[in-house]
């Protein structure tokens, strides 16, 4: 159970904290991007994965507060990585809520000038459930976004009652094939769906990345189907900012 008050102190603590997973691109191993992932550095439960606080969080009047924290540390990483010659972009989890605040765009735009990075430095990762839902608000928060240069995936892809039609309403240019199908694809269902969202992804001229990519069959059926990324516990599970920037060097 998490109480309002562990709330305000976890954000005056700054015991909110983030690992980075690596997106690895299938056919040359680099890391093309990190994933930023939260986690709760609770004083007395320890480590506490985005499950165990995030309900709490988005009912929470804390929520702005929390996310603009975690996207100010995943851009600061982005800093770090960038100065040590890895140009690539952060990705950041945004809730559904934080998409329904016309003010969020400001927010986002206030916190890449402050770091001093460009829009292309972020990815801001959407579910699509949330898109559905509530079409207007969300709409024009995702386009303003998008005219400042930011990059939209659409996480958990596949997964929605209505992907398809939300593709052509909103400005996407990422699609994040959910790991329930990267995990299914010895069935032929699994397996066309994971084939149409690469064909999407190629008529569209979106990246594709698969997730939760666990095991080198995996990752060579991906490939063959013609998947240019993938994330997943082959290649790394999230990890620090430190750990990272040492991945980054390697490849995978
Ligand atoms: O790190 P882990 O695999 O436990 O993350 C679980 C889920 O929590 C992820 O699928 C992601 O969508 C969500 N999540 C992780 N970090 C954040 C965050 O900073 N903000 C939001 N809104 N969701 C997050
Ligand atoms: O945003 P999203 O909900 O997709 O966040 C990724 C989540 O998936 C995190 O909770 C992360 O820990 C988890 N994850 C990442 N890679 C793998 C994987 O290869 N297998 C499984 N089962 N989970 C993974
Ligand atoms: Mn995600
Ligand atoms: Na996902």
């Amino acid at each position: 159970l998490v109480l309002g008050g562990d709330l305000a102190r976890a954000l005056a603590e700054e015991e909110f904290t983030v690992k980075f997973q690596p997106i690895v691109d299938l056919g040359s191993a680099e890391v093309i991007a990190a994933e930023a992932l939260a986690r709760w550095h609770h004083p007395d439960h320890g480590d506490l994965p985005p499950a165990r606080f995030l309900d709490a969080i988005e009912r929470s009047t804390q929520l702005g507060a929390f996310a603009k924290s975690i996207l100010n540390q995943a851009l600061a990483a982005a800093v770090t990585w960038r100065a040590a010659g890895y140009t690539i972009p952060v990705a950041v989890n945004v809730s559904p809520r934080s998409l329904l605040d016309p003010r969020f765009p400001g927010t986002v735009k206030a916190s890449l000038a402050r770091y001093g990075l460009p829009p292309e430095a972020l990815v801001i990762e959407v579910t699509e459930s949330l898109i559905l839902s509530q079409l207007e608000v969300v709409d024009e928060v995702l386009r303003a976004l998008r005219e400042d240069g930011i990059v939209i995936a659409l996480d958990d892809f596949g997964t929605g009652y209505s992907s398809l039609s939300t593709l052509a309403r909103v400005p996407v240019q990422e699609l994040k094939i959910d790991r329930g199908f990267v995990s299914g694809m010895d069935s032929p269902a699994e397996a066309a769906v994971v084939r149409s969202t690469v064909e999407l992804g190629r008529s569209l001229q979106v990246m594709v990345v698969a997730e939760g990519v666990e095991s080198e069959d995996q990752r060579r059926r991906l490939w063959e189907l013609g998947c240019p990324a993938g994330q997943g516990y082959l290649f790394a599970r999230a990890m620090s900012l430190d750990a990272l920037l040492a991945a980054l060097g390697r490849g995978f």
